[in-house]
């Protein structure tokens, strides 16, 4: 059974509202019921559970912050990342399909997408009757997109789409990807790329180690006609695609939490049932202070996330805060990791427990979504004005 206690140690729950707690708590109840029961054998077997994508959309995984009238559950941000948090406590793939479905596909389609594009999709990716995924990453561009090689150029009535992208979560079931590309002039922009379009493929990637429930392909696109109506209007550049990642990025500074409650709250337990020298390993002094120093690297960064929810709330949150709460959140949660797999001895590399598979899994969320090294150089960037990238 699942024995998931979520610790609170400065009473963070005062902070919230009756709907937050509401929503973390139907969130929480329903990782307990669907995914922790079945999560483990996914990840052994490296398989996604399609079969949790109705649960998703159920708990308001899907576009929880976008209005009603499109299938969003128009919640607040900090619902959000409470969302976000309970899941990854499942497991982080599964975190990657709700983060990728909100904020990489449902939030492009709506910020920059017509009344007619939204009217299409925004109800159907709500409901998890489509899925979608988002292709920027490429072979030869990853921390650096702007050097995307991926083109359209302008057929009279359609654009040909040529290029490939990679490490695209998602990918090898999406019923449409938001892929962006460069037209004639270099310029990048949106295009909504659907399934079925003839020369348009999603190979999936396999022998993965990390993220082992959550489904990775290519995009490949070979002289695939793209009808006119299939561009995102209302914004192009760079500053398309890196808006909808401060959404995600905002996500998994959250989601990062709940894979690191799973592991102290595992640790903590067994560290009071395991013995070892006649007394309980807890009572040794080495593993109080793993226990104590994960606890208090859990409270810092809920206060951090939590305070980013109410900027982000009011509009205030600027990108530079949010990657300094992704890189410290996700850094946090791979030390607890590692940590909380020490103090279960033998037993920690095992599937008996989630802490391994959290590990490993935060090993691909400390790169996506842009790498720690280059947060930590956005954070360099915003404070001494000094561009380390040009
Ligand atoms: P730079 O010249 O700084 O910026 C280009 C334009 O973009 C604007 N901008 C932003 N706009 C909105 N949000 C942001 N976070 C923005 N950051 C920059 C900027 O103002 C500028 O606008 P304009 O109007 O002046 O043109 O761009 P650069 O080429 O120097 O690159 C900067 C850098 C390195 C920080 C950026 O490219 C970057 O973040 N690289 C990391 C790439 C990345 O994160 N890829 C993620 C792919 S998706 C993914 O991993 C999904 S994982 C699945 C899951 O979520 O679970
Ligand atoms: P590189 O950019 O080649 O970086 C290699 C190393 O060099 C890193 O340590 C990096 O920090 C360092 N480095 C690079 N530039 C600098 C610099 N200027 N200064 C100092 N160090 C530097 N992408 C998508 O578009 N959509 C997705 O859905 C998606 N899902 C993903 C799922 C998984 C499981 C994984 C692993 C990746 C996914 N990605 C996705 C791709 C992800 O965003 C990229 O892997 C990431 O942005 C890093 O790019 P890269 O792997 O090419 O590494």
């Amino acid at each position: 059974p699942d024995l998931f206690q979520a610790p609170d140690y400065y009473q963070v729950d005062d902070l919230l509202s009756e709907e937050h707690k509401l929503v973390r708590n139907t969130a929480r109840a329903w990782v307990k019921r669907d995914v922790s029961p079945i999560i483990e054998e996914c990840a052994q077997q490296a398989k996604f559970p399609k079969t949790i994508i109705k649960g998703l959309a159920k708990i308001g995984a899907f576009g929880p912050d976008l209005p009603l009238e499109y299938g969003g559950a128009g919640l607040d941000q900090i619902s959000y990342g409470l969302i976000m948090q309970e899941i990854e406590r499942g497991d982080s793939g599964i975190r990657s399909t709700a983060s990728v479905q909100s904020s990489l596909v449902m939030y492009p389609i709506f910020t920059y997408g017509n009344e007619t594009q939204r009217k299409k999709y925004l109800p159907k990716l709500a409901s998890g009757e489509w899925m979608g995924c988002f292709g920027l990453t490429e072979p030869n561009h990853g921390s650096n997109p702007a050097g995307m090689e991926t083109s359209f150029v302008d057929k009279g009535d359609h654009y040909l789409l040529n290029g490939a992208k990679m490490w695209i979560s998602n990918a090898p079931f999406a019923h449409v990807a938001v892929v962006w590309a460069k037209n004639e002039e270099g310029r990048i922009h949106g295009l909504l790329v659907e399934r079925g379009m003839e020369g348009f493929s999603t190979p999936e990637t396999h022998n993965k180690w990390s993220l082992r429930a959550s489904a990775t392909g290519e995009l490949i696109f070979n002289n695939v006609k793209v009808p006119k109506e299939n561009i995102l209007p209302n914004k192009s550049g760079l500053g398309a695609p890196l808006g909808c990642l401060d959404s995600a990025r905002f996500g998994i500074a959250w989601g990062a939490i709940g894979a690191a409650m799973d592991c102290y709250d595992t640790a903590l337990r067994y560290s009071k049932e395991r013995e070892q020298f006649g007394r309980p390993i807890g009572q040794f002094q080495l593993q109080q202070k793993k226990l104590a120093e994960m606890i208090t690297e859990i409270t810092k960064a809920q206060l951090l996330a939590w305070r980013l929810g109410t900027l982000k709330n009011e509009g205030n949150a600027s990108s530079a805060q949010i990657s300094m709460a992704k890189r410290n959140n996700v850094e946090m949660a791979v030390k607890i990791a590692r940590a909380a797999r020490q103090m279960l001895g033998g037993m920690g590399i095992t599937g008996e427990y989630s802490i391994m598979r959290h590990m490993m899994n935060l090993e691909s969320v400390l790169t996506y979504e842009g790498t720690h090294d280059i947060h930590l150089l956005i954070t360099g960037f915003d404070i001494t004005g000094l561009n380390a990238f040009s």
